[in-house]
This record gives structure tokens, sequence and C-alpha cells, in this order.
């Protein structure tokens, strides 16, 4: 037996190793809010919040849960998870996306049942109308569900944000969120686990769960990985999935191309900034029409560099239409989310963020060159 205090002394479990059983909880964890802006209106989340939660999803019947632009691995996995653990409780649940997603994510069970605002815009907002209660998982303000955002805004049905990003907006009626948590799929499943469902977490619910888990750690490998992930992949794999075949349906997914744009850009177009751990990819529109780029083509491309002896932060550059998409990475201490926020339009988290450059793609690679030393000071 031992008992596990996380670095951040965030969370107490007692677990008894069995080597028959494996390990067991003997306790329930103990939960508090680590940070939030908004402090009225969390109350003592978590540990106290469970009996709200369970009876406001007691009393409502129709539930709209909703998650970011672009939809990623967790995006869909914790969406997912959490329809099938809501079907379970007999409700009727709508999950929706606010734009198309890539092909890899579209296997998980349950995956037909999802509506695109971009394609069903009269049913979304049917549903919406509808709902007694809406999650948004894993964003944090409206402004990452575009359109979508305004027809949320407009329901009148508490909104319940579960997410794991820095800095909410504050738009949710209640927040299930910690930074800490290495994805809104673990947030989800100590969601259920909160509610009392543990025992409904069957190989539908995991094997969604498993995803998002894996894809928001680069398969267990980033620093928010901790004995905590993968206590609750052990967990997870009880159910019977097999996580090598997850693993294949995610990544084993590349074309020809997508393989060739990866070679490409490696060898011809990434750059080390010199005296400086920055490296930087910069794709021209055209070149990304050479390999036939598709949504999430570039997706992932952003780490390669840490693979070279003391990089410490990467960027991606995608032009396309409008401006340029970008990508940031980085290691320990240096904080992508508040440079992106600072000077590219954007956030995400310390170690990864995105941003938006409306400016030509010369303009935006010459802009990060001159921060990039402000960046890893
Ligand atoms: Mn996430």
């Amino acid at each position: 037996m031992f008992v596990f205090i996380n670095s951040r002394g965030k969370y107490t479990y007692i677990i008894l190793n069995s080597p028959k059983k494996g390990p067991k909880i003997l306790k329930k964890p103990v939960y508090f809010v680590p940070w939030h802006p908004y402090p009225n209106k969390t109350a003592s989340m978590r540990k106290d919040s469970f009996p709200k939660f369970k009876g406001l999803i007691k009393k409502c019947s129709n539930i709209v849960i909703v998650t970011h632009w672009s939809p990623d691995g967790d995006a869909i996995g914790s969406s997912l998870g959490l329809y099938h653990y809501l079907k379970a409780l007999k409700k009727t649940v709508t999950v929706v996306v606010p734009n198309e997603y890539p092909e890899f994510l579209q296997w998980m069970p349950g995956n037909k049942h999802i509506l695109n605002f971009e394609k069903d815009a009269a049913k979304v907002n049917k549903s919406i109308a509808k709902a007694d209660v809406i999650f948004t998982l894993d964003f944090n303000t409206l402004k990452r569900i575009e359109k979508l955002g305004a027809e949320i805004e407009k329901s009148k049905a508490p909104k319940i944000l579960i997410d794991h990003h820095q800095q909410p907006d504050n738009y949710p009626t209640y927040y299930f969120h910690d930074v800490n948590a290495c994805s809104t799929c673990e947030l989800i499943f100590d969601f259920i686990v909160g509610l009392g469902g543990k025992k409904l977490i069957d190989k539908k619910i995991a094997s969604c769960l498993y995803v998002g888990l894996m894809t928001d750690t680069g398969s267990f490998r980033y620093s928010s990985v901790n004995s905590k992930t993968h206590m609750i992949i052990s967990e997870l794999l009880k159910t019977g999935i097999i996580p090598s075949d997850i693993h294949s349906a995610i990544y084993d997914t590349y074309s020809e191309e997508r393989m060739k744009l990866l070679g490409y850009a490696l060898s011809e177009k990434m750059t080390i900034i010199k005296g400086l751990p920055v490296a930087y990819i910069a794709l021209t529109e055209a070149e990304l029409k050479k390999f036939d780029y598709k949504k999430g083509d570039t997706e992932g491309l952003v780490n390669y560099p840490f693979a070279i002896k003391g990089i410490k932060a990467c960027a991606l550059f995608n032009e396309g239409e409008g401006g340029v998409k970008l990508s940031f990475r980085s290691k320990g201490k240096i904080d992508v989310n508040k440079f992106a926020r600072a000077h590219f339009n954007g956030g995400g988290h310390i170690n990864a963020a995105g941003g938006k450059a409306h400016d030509s793609l010369e303009n935006t690679v010459k802009k990060f060159i001159s921060l990039a030393e402000e960046l890893v000071k």
C-alpha cells in the first residue's frame, strides 16, 4: 500500500496494490481548485460540486455537448466519452462540433451521431433550443467555436465547462477545470467517477477517453504525465480496450503525400535560429498544395525539432486563407501561452499554444525571429 500525493499536492489517493486485482483505490480522490479567475462562480468546485452536478444531471433530460473548432483527439474523445456515460443514464444527448475533423478520429463509438454545425446548423440549433444543460469541453472561450458561440450564448441552459486550458472566460455557469490535468479526457474520467459512475465506464467510454489521454500527452511523454495519468489508463484498460489498436487507428493513418510533406518540411524547411535553442518550420500555401495538404496533415510536425539536442522551443507556420496559422511548443518554464497571447492572437498551455497572424508568412516569420530571444530568455 502507498499514499500518493502528486507533486503539486492536488490529489491524494491511497492505493492498495493487489497482485491479483491490480491497484485498488481505497479512498476517493480529494480535490480542491488550484487556481481560478472567478472564485465566486466556482464556489468550492470539485469536492463539493459533485452533489450539485449530480442533482443537475438528474433533473435534466436533454443534454448538448459542444467541443472546439478543429476538434482533436481530446475534443472528440472527451465529448464521446461523456456522451456514452450520459446515454447510460438514459439522457437524450447531442454532441456538436463547430466544423469538420480528421478521418482518423471518425472511428470512435458514437461518431455517427455527432452533428457538425457547418453542415447541420438547423438540427444543432434545435438541440440547443431544447437543451436543459450544455457541456462545453476542451476549450475555454466561446471564440474557440466561432459562429456556434453566439448560439450557445443565447441559450439560457446552465453551461458546464470541463477543460484544462489556462484562463477560462466567464461564460460558464459551472467550471470543472484544472490546468494540471493532462487532458479533458482525464477530467471526464474524474467527473464520471466523482458522480459515482465508475461502474458505467465500459469499453466504449474507455476507448474514447484513451484517445484523448494518449493524443494530448504525445503518447504519454509530455511533462503533464504523472502517476495519476497511468492510474486512469490502468482503469481504462481493465475494460478490455487494446491500446496498440487505438494507437494504430490514430497514428498509422498517413497518406503517402503526408509522409512526403513531413520529409520535405524537415529536410528543406526546418530552421534553427542562430544562437538560440529555437527551431521553426514555415510552410507556404503553394508547398502545402504541392503535397495535397489535407486538414490535420501537419498535426504533430511542430514537435519534431525537439528530437534535436538542446532545442527548447519550436514553432510551425502554415500559410493559408486569410493569414498564417501558428503552433508553438516549448519545454520547461518557457511559456508559449503567454507568448502567443501577447504577440500572435492566440494562447493555450504553457508548453503548447496556437495563434493566428493576419499578415504575410514572411512578415510573420520575421516577427517570430525578432521575438525568439525574448521567448526563451
Ligand atoms: Mn485537450
